[in-house]
């Protein structure tokens, strides 16, 4: 499940596109595995956000 714990991570992550994933723990935001985190994996995590 995917909740606002979540997302607050998820926003101290977010970097862009193309830009290098400094904090190694960020990596689990990048859903489509091209070593960033950007507005395609925000995409992907709200399918996932489930709040409940
Ligand atoms: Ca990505």
């Amino acid at each position: 499940m995917t909740g606002l714990f979540d997302y607050d991570r998820f926003v101290e992550c977010l970097s862009g596109p193309n830009a290098v994933i400094e904090d190694l723990n960020c990596n689990c935001f990048d859903s489509d595995a091209d070593n960033d985190v950007g507005l395609v994996d925000f995409g992907l995590f709200q399918l996932a956000f489930d709040d409940r």
